[in-house]
């Protein structure tokens, strides 16, 4: 995508992506000494998309051979701390986020972060009209146009350079920066580029209700609620930086019209076409209109008091988190309330300079914010599984490879809960594994279970040292327990706290399902599998417990499969991840095709979707439209997660699953790589991002399950 051929490159050979107990940062070496101090690793080059000069491997004949040059290619990826790393792009509201806080707090941007930002936007663009959307994938909105451009003018590319002429004149015809979705509003108005009059309300006065009013923020999805918390005290303080000749010059070159003409109150609802994927309820309408009218009446001692309950929380979630934060929308905005309140020269600011580097990746493209700051924990009790399935856990020549895995789990499991957690509305954490890496330091229910699985694999294999101890486990194990909601479902981080009733109140526009946690079949099913596990190596733990909650789990995981046979994927695209799942559940309850209803028509589903080539290929319109909608060319991922499926199911016949790993062994490359093919995620069902390492993990685990199941056969 995108016409690149005329901004700056640095020089790729010079990135390192250095890996220390899990956190994951990249830099530039300046001089030729440091460069030849630390060597470029085949993973860096890898990430770069430099060549890494690996050698063709023998041509596998069968599932096995396969899965060997897979593990032959996928062990060069794994990092000094012992995990897999990879990218995650796809989001592209995530990077101005980060710039433009840096800008606000003057947080010196690097020459060398500046020339790969624009780069990376610069390939980004949408070729037809040079603006960029929601997404990789998205066509232009209003949203990623206007916060992308204000980062090629942060970053230094002048009003006139071609790339900016074209995104302005998309922006312009898309309306102007004025459509923008509440999100975009938001960091116009902190940078003085809109006025908060023209925002609908965010009162940190929200925070201040008893808890047990039905809307406090509390209750709402975590990610919404720890985003709208830094925003709510920014909004309150009307906070925004200094009017100078840059910005005075971005005013003039985001709106079409007059600044000083516009009459910010009557554009609260002014959101472009392009961007509402949810548009507002009649009951949020009425609601803003009645907190306007709240915000001319608070009293100020409310609001300070308000602010200072969210100052508070603020506080604890940059603490509890080592500054990280949950996620990359909060992360910079709580390093402006705290620039804001803390002072420029705080250690708080400090630290926030320095966690930002969390979250930023280089990639042949260019320089970006990952979706979170890695993958880390999630990616390697994935493949630790995989090569369970193949049985190649046991092979002595992969033992000190796991090994260093298994030390890097034992190393991020969370052992500490927050302080006073109850106070900041937190879940539980001890015991818990996160997403990316225990600094983090939040739960969440299936990374939780499929390190555990991970775990146990590993541990129960002999050879193997044991360094989690049961009590860890069952610390695990308790956590897991303590997720599962009223609708017997799990969620990701946290039990559902309010009814569906509250999405209502979703005021993103471009989002949907953000404003409590639901659940999720993926990460009910990885509980369900995470806790029978268990139950074999430790049979009398909360034995009644477990029971019970698997119980549970698949009255649930029964229920929310569709009268089509297919279950709904909200974290990966979309139907064939979802079956993957659902019927690894259903199989642990002995529902197999045979005799469940249930499966014969999860299986009828998924073969009625398999292609010509006998893969299986889904758009990510799937999962945005929430319609099973065929990518025009079958993916490995998506053909993997099927036949996957289908060996849960147990279907009788091979014939399609056999056609679907002759696929996936077809595209293999001769080094034992699998190419990227389309994107492989999605939240908030509008918003995709990418797996790269699932196109390793998931297709090695289907043609190993395959070997284990039927024999190691040419295919
Ligand atoms: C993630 C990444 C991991 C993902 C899985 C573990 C794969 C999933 O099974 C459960 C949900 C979870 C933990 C998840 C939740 C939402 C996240 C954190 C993300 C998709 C990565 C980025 C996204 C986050 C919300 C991005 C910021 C956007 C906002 C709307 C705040």
């Amino acid at each position: 995508m995108g016409a690149n051929s005329n901004v700056e490159k640095t020089d790729l050979s010079r990135w390192r992506m250095k890996s220390d107990q899990g956190r994951q940062t990249w830099h530039y070496l300046k001089t030729d000494e440091e460069v030849r101090e630390w060597p470029q690793a085949t993973s860096d080059k890898y990430f770069l998309g430099l060549d890494t000069g690996l050698p063709a491997l023998p041509t596998p004949k069968t599932p096995l051979d396969s899965v060997k040059n897979g593990i032959e290619f996928f062990s060069t990826l794994q990092v000094a701390s012992g995990n897999w790393a990879c990218e995650y792009p796809g989001p592209l509201f995530l990077t101005p986020g980060f710039v433009i806080t840096m800008y606000i707090t003057n947080t010196p941007i690097p020459q060398e972060w500046r020339t790969e930002m624009i780069r990376y936007l610069a390939n980004k663009a949408n070729p037809y009209d040079g603006g960029w959307g929601l997404h990789v994938e998205d066509d232009s909105t209003v949203f990623g146009t206007t916060l992308n451009y204000i980062v090629l003018r942060i970053c230094g590319m002048e009003a006139d350079h071609p790339l900016a002429v074209k995104a302005r004149k998309r922006l312009h015809e898309l309306g102007g920066a004025l459509y923008n979705p509440h999100w975009g509003k938001t960091w116009l108005s902190i940078l003085n580029l809109y006025c908060w009059d023209g925002l609908n309300p965010i009162p940190a006065e929200l925070w201040a209700l008893p808890n047990w009013v039905p809307i406090h923020p509390w209750r709402w999805w975590i990610h919404c609620r720890m985003v709208y918390l830094p925003m709510s005290y920014i909004f309150t303080r009307k906070h925004q930086i200094p009017v100078n000749d840059f910005i005075l010059q971005l005013r003039k070159e985001l709106y079409p019209q007059d600044y000083d003409s516009i009459n910010w109150t009557s554009h609260r609802n002014t959101v472009s076409g392009a961007d509402v994927y949810y548009p507002h309820s009649t009951i949020l309408n009425a609601l803003n209109k009645v907190l306007v009218v709240w915000g001319k009446f608070c009293p100020d001692f409310v609001k300070l008091h308000a602010m200072r309950l969210v100052k508070d929380l603020v506080t604890r979630e940059d603490e509890d988190s080592d500054y990280t934060c949950l996620g990359p929308v909060n992360n910079p905005l709580n390093f402006v309330v705290r620039y804001l309140d803390d002072g420029p020269d705080s250690d708080a600011v400090k630290m926030h300079r320095y966690t930002l580097e969390d979250y930023m990746w280089v990639n042949k493209d260019g320089m970006f914010v990952n979706g979170t700051d890695g993958l880390q924990c999630w990616d390697t009790s994935f493949f630790i599984q995989s090569m369970h399935a193949s049985g190649m856990i046991e092979r002595p020549e992969y033992r000190d490879m796991l090994i260093r895995a298994l030390n890097f789990l034992d190393d991020q499991q969370i052992k500490e809960n927050c302080r006073d957690q109850g106070q900041s509305y937190r879940h539980i954490r001890k015991g818990a594994w996160p997403f990316s890496k225990r600094k983090q330091g939040y739960t969440v229910s299936d990374c939780t279970a499929e390190a555990v699985k991970a775990v146990l694999f590993l541990q129960g294999t002999p050879g193997f040292p044991r360094p989690i101890p049961e009590r860890r486990i069952c610390d695990a194990v308790d956590v897991m327990l303590s997720l599962q909601s009223s609708d017997y479902g799990f969620s990701e981080y946290e039990q559902s706290r309010v009814g569906d009733w509250i999405e209502q109140l979703n005021s993103a526009e471009v989002f949907g399902n953000i404003m409590k946690s639901y659940s999720f079949p993926e990460c009910t099913t990885a509980v369900v599998t995470a806790l029978k596990l268990f139950t074999q190596y430790y049979p009398e733990y909360r034995k009644e417990d477990i029971k019970e909650c698997i119980r549970k789990s698949l009255i649930y995981i029964k229920r929310v499969q569709r009268k089509d046979g297919s279950w709904y994927g909200s974290w990966g695209i979309c139907f064939t991840y979802a079956a993957m799942f659902a019927l690894e559940s259903l199989e642990i309850l002995g529902e197999t095709w045979e005799n469940s209803g249930n499966v014969k028509r999860a299986v009828e589903f998924l073969l009625s979707k398999q292609m010509e080539d006998g893969g299986w290929g889904e758009s990510y319109k799937s999962s945005s439209t929430g319609v099973y909608t065929h990518h025009e060319k079958s993916q490995v991922c998506n053909t993997a997660y099927a036949c996957l499926a289908l060996m849960h199911a147990q279907y009788p016949d091979r014939k399609p699953i056999e056609r679907g790993l002759k696929l996936i062994m077809q595209r293999q490359q001769a080094n034992g790589e699998w190419l990227s093919e389309a994107i492989e995620g999605v939240f908030n069902r509008n918003c995709m991002i990418a797996y790269p390492n699932y196109k390793f993990i998931f297709t090695t685990k289907a043609l190993g399950a395959f070997a284990s199941k039927y024999g190691d056969i040419p295919i």
